[in-house]
């Protein structure tokens, strides 16, 4: 959370009415790229060796090589065929190793697409079915809105035979367990998807282009009751109240808070990419990890979730944090517990709009251990163009970022709040505006929060919610 470089952690005053400002630092233009990227605490180094690059002792080699000292007197040609078949095994550790530890650490193979492949025809033709997963989003209202291969765009679909079972599949087609309320709304398209006769497969594969449509009357479809925390209450700490953010996801990674995250399905918890770096020995392997959902204190832990997948964004890209995202899907769905909602596709918020970010990250930037307590932060959303100027990020923030927090400085969050929510309240309902990504430091005038752009990558996520329940079950398109 919010950080001031004093002695004593920031009292909520401070966070929130601070007159004084914060001591100076070093200009941006004087810190090196690599001291603003993010980093999360704690940062176990493992010293296990990788299971590809595994050394046999000098000791060992030398025993053997006596042991076997007859056989080379008798026949250089033995020796030659252990020289081949070591220099086999090294090509072999070399070429394919770094894939065997990939596929070891369930990295997501990318998928591959015939050239003749036609996306949302229903018909699955990539191998993993990624022509299939982008092909619903939902608008404003919660309008469903589905893309077939004839229309290629996104198109209103019509009320007229919509009904419960198809509410469920459609949501069990985007990666929920069922539909949770069905609404209509009067439209003024012109240019609808009308239902055939029967549900199948797929939503894209059930629907027909139409002009007409009775009572000009489409589907609004929500697939979970999400952000209106049971324990809604006017907030009067930084430290969080119990029931107040209850999609908060503390990330464990061998036992410790790592990262946030913020449970949007049953199914499945959004985080930061940057929480699973490749050089930190099994980020990638899901076993090492553990899940606690909805808690308010690190010290009364809830019984966690095992984590079944990590998704990382394909493009993430270490570097310059774009595409800080990762989904992790649960082995078991979360029950119980309220998820907080996903944008429309093109809902906006505005700069300037009072957002808050919570999360178990340090209390003082340098800290070493992270928050016992889940805190709190209000933060105002910054414009881009602001954010992009000279004075503050100079040109880093790409679209697929939001900055937020304060340019006078301390409120923010910090290592350990990563993959964290970002929330802003619209109509009475919370929705994930953004996932903690990085900023230079924390608390420190004009180097407010980067948070990912959730409203950006909406397809990512519901493309990659679908993979991981549905696209891969799909048939194959007969050719
Ligand atoms: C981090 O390292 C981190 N002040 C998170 C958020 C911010 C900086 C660093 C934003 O996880």
């Amino acid at each position: 959370m919010e950080h001031r470089q004093t002695e004593s952690p920031p009292s909520y005053d401070y966070v929130m009415n601070h007159n004084t400002p914060p001591p100076s630092y070093p200009s941006l233009e004087t810190l090196s790229a690599t001291q603003v990227q993010p980093y999360y605490i704690p940062q176990p180094v493992h010293q296990t060796p990788a299971p590809c690059a595994q050394t046999i002792p000098a000791q060992t080699v030398r025993a053997s090589s006596q042991r076997n000292k007859r056989y080379c007197f008798g026949g250089s040609s033995v020796t030659a065929v252990i020289v081949v078949l070591v220099v086999i095994a090294v090509w072999i550790g070399v070429r394919y190793g770094p894939s065997l530890w990939a596929l070891t650490e369930k990295e997501t193979p990318p998928d591959t697409c015939p050239p003749s492949s036609v996306d949302c025809d229903g018909k699955k033709d990539c191998s993993q079915g990624s022509d299939e997963c982008r092909c619903v989003r939902f608008g404003a209202a919660n309008e469903l809105q589905v893309m077939t291969s004839k229309t290629k765009s996104f198109l209103p679909v019509c009320a007229q035979g919509w009904n419960k079972d198809i509410a469920d599949q459609t949501c069990q087609q985007l990666g929920f367990r069922q539909s949770y309320e069905v609404g209509f709304l009067n439209t003024s398209s012109f240019t609808f998807q009308s239902l055939n006769s029967q549900f199948t497969s797929t939503i894209q594969a059930s629907v027909n282009t139409s002009t007409s449509c009775p009572g000009q009357q489409t589907v609004s479809l929500q697939c979970s009751k999400c952000g209106k925390p049971p324990g809604s209450r006017i907030i009067g700490g930084n430290a969080a109240a119990d029931g107040q953010w209850p999609w908060q996801a503390s990330l464990h990674f061998q036992g410790s808070h790592t990262c946030g995250g913020s449970l949007v399905a049953p199914d499945f918890i959004i985080t930061a990419a940057h929480c699973f770096p490749k050089g930190t020995t099994g980020s990638q392997l899901p076993s090492n990890w553990k899940v606690y959902i909805g808690l308010v204190s690190q010290l009364q832990l809830p019984n966690p979730y095992n984590v079944k997948q990590i998704i990382l964004h394909q493009n993430y890209d270490p570097a310059s944090n774009n595409n800080d995202i990762a989904l992790l899907k649960l082995s078991k769905p979360a029950s119980n517990i309220q998820p907080v909602c996903l944008p429309a596709f093109d809902q906006k918020f505005p700069a300037g709009k009072k957002c808050w970010t919570t999360g178990f990250g340090v209390i003082r930037q340098g800290d070493d251990s992270s928050s016992t307590l889940l805190m709190e932060v209000e933060v105002n959303l910054i414009d881009s163009s602001v954010c992009n100027s000279y004075s503050v990020y100079g040109g880093r923030i790409t679209e697929k970022m939001q900055c937020a927090g304060d340019l006078k400085g301390g409120k923010d969050s910090c290592q350990g709040d990563s993959g964290g929510p970002l929330v802003c309240k619209v109509d009475d309902k919370w929705y994930l505006a953004g996932i903690t990504s990085w900023g230079n430091g924390c608390g420190k005038p004009n180097n407010p929060g980067v948070y990912t752009d959730v409203g950006q990558l909406l397809m990512w996520i519901y493309g990659k919610m679908q993979l991981s329940l549905i696209c891969h079950s799909l048939h194959h398109k007969r050719v």
